[in-house]
C-alpha cells in the first residue's frame, strides 16, 4: 500500500512526505505543480528560507535517511493526470494539501479568486472521481481551514450539531460563513467530499485546521537543505511566522485593526503528528468524518504581545503598531470552539506557541538579509473592498 502526499513541495506537504518516509514502511509519493513557488514569486517575494528544488530535496534525503520518497510532477486541475496517478499507487491514504492556500490572494481581483475556485474545488473534485474509480477504500485526508465557520458568535462543534427546530431534533452540519473567497473554495471542498462519502462510500477527514506557524520539524532540521519554506509576504505568509519575520529586522509587528481576531493555532511539529493520527486511525467506509485541528486559541493582539515579550528578551526591542484593517472581519468577537476529536484519537500537543517563538526567533535570525530583502512585500495592499491597491 502506498501513502501519498498531493502537495508536497508546499509548508506542511514537504515536512509531511519526509514524516510519513520515516514512520511508516510503505512506499511515500508526493505530487506537485510548484505553483506555490511560483505565486509566491508572482507577489514579488519568495521563501525567507532558500529552499531547495525537488530533486536536491528527495536525494539529499536519501543521503542521510536512506528513506526514499517517489516524486511525480502534476496538476491537480488535470483529471487524466489524476486519474492516473490513483490507478498507478492505489494508496492506502491520501492526504490533499495542492490547494491555493491564501485570502488575501484570492481577493486581489476576478481572475485570482477564480483562480482559487478553479483550482482548488475542481482538483478536489478530480480526486473524489478518481478514488472512487480506481482507489475506493482508500483513506481521503482533506485540508479545509478552520476559517470555514467564520466568527458565528457561538460555541463552534466538530463539524455538526445537534439542533432542536419547530419540535423536530436533527445532526445537521454546523453553518459555515467563510469570510474571504480562498476559504469559501474550502466550505465547497467539504460540501463534495461529503456529498462523495455518502454516494460513493469514500472514507474522508475533513481537517478544519487552525492557522500553522512554526520553522522546523524534526526532519527539516537533519539538514539545511531540508528545510521547508517560511512565507512572510502578506498574501502567502500567516500572522505568527510575519510577526516573528518582523521583528527580526525591526520592523513593527502588525496586528489588523482592534487586534481582537481570534483564532485556533498550531506549531507545525504538531500539524505532522495530527495528520499522523489521523492515518493511524480511519474513520469507517462512508464516513466523512470532521476534525477541529489546533492546539491553543488566542488574538492577534496576544500574539503581537507574545513575539514583543520574547523579541525584547533577546535584544531585539520588538514594536507593536495597529495597521487599518485590510480586511472585513470581525475585530472583536466571541470564540469557544470544540478541539477533542484528535485527542481523543490519541493526539497529544507537544508545543505551545510561547516556548515556539523563541527558537522561531532563533531559526529566522541568519535569514535576516533575506528578510529585509522582501520587506516590502510584508506590508499589506489587498484589500478586501477594493482588490490590490497600488
Ligand atoms: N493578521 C493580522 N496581521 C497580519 C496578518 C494577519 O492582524 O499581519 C490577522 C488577520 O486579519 C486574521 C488573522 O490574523 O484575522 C489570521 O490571518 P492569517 O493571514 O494568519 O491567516 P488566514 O488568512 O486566516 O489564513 C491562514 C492560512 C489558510 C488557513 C487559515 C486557517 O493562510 O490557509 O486556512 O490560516 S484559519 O485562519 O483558521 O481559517
Amino acid at each position: 500500500m502506498t501513502l501519498m502526499v498531493l502537495g508536497a513541495d508546499g509548508y506542511l506537504g514537504w515536512p509531511l512526505v519526509m514524516r510519513f518516509a520515516m514512520k511508516y514502511d510503505e512506499p511515500v509519493v508526493g505530487i506537485d505543480n510548484f505553483s506555490r513557488r511560483r505565486r509566491v514569486w508572482e507577489m514579488g517575494s519568495d521563501s525567507i528560507t532558500p529552499v531547495q528544488d525537488m530533486a536536491v530535496r528527495t536525494s539529499v534525503f536519501k543521503q542521510i535517511t536512506g528513506r526514499e520518497i517517489k516524486f511525480e510532477h502534476g496538476d491537480m486541475r488535470d483529471y487524466e493526470f489524476v486519474e492516473n496517478l490513483i490507478k498507478k499507487y492505489k494508496p492506502r491514504a491520501v492526504v490533499h494539501f495542492a490547494e491555493i492556500p491564501s485570502a488575501p490572494y484570492s481577493m486581489i481581483d476576478a481572475k485570482h479568486a477564480i483562480e482559487t475556485h478553479e483550482n482548488n474545488v475542481n482538483g478536489t473534485l478530480n480526486l473524489l472521481f478518481a478514488l472512487k474509480k480506481f482507489a475506493p477504500d482508500c483513506h481521503l485526508i482533506k485540508l479545509g481551514t478552520m476559517g470555514e465557520y467564520g466568527t458565528p458568535g457561538i460555541d463552534i462543534p466538530e463539524g455538526s450539531f445537534e439542533i432542536d427546530y419547530r419540535g423536530r431534533k436533527a445532526t445537521l452540519p454546523f453553518p459555515r460563513q467563510a469570510g474571504s473567497f480562498y476559504h469559501q473554495t474550502k466550505v465547497h471542498d467539504s460540501n463534495n467530499i461529503m456529498l462523495a462519502c455518502k454516494i460513493w462510500g469514500i472514507a474522508s477527514t475533513d481537517i478544519m485546521q487552525g492557522v500553522v506557524y512554526g520553522t522546523r520539524t524534526e526532519e527539516t532540521t537533519l539538514d539545511p537543505r531540508l528545510v521547508t519554506r517560511f512565507d512572510v509576504d502578506e498574501s502567502f505568509g500567516t500572522a505568527v511566522n510575519r510577526f516573528c519575520a518582523q521583528s527580526i529586522i525591526n520592523m513593527p509587528v502588525t496586528p489588523y485593526g482592534k487586534g481582537g481576531q481570534t483564532r485556533g493555532y498550531l506549531n507545525i511539529m504538531d500539524t505532522m503528528r495530527c495528520i499522523t493520527t489521523l492515518v493511524d486511525k480511519p474513520p469507517q467506509k462512508g464516513e466523512y468524518r470532521v476534525v477541529n485541528q489546533l492546539t491553543e486559541v488566542f488574538s492577534v493582539l496576544q500574539i503581537a504581545q507574545k513575539v514583543k515579550d520574547v523579541g525584547d528578551k533577546l535584544g531585539l526591542n520588538v514594536k507593536i503598531e495597529s495597521l487599518q484593517n485590510p480586511r472585513v472581519e470581525a475585530e472583536e468577537h466571541y470564540y469557544n470552539v470544540d478541539y477533542k476529536k484528535l485527542k481523543d484519537l490519541g493526539f497529544t500537543p507537544s508545543k505551545t506557541m510561547d516556548e515556539s517563538i523563541t527558537y522561531m526567533l532563533f531559526d529566522l535570525l541568519p535569514h535576516k538579509q533575506r528578510i529585509i530583502e522582501h520587506k516590502e512585500q510584508i506590508t499589506p495592499k489587498i484589500t478586501w473592498k477594493d482588490g490590490l491597491v497600488k
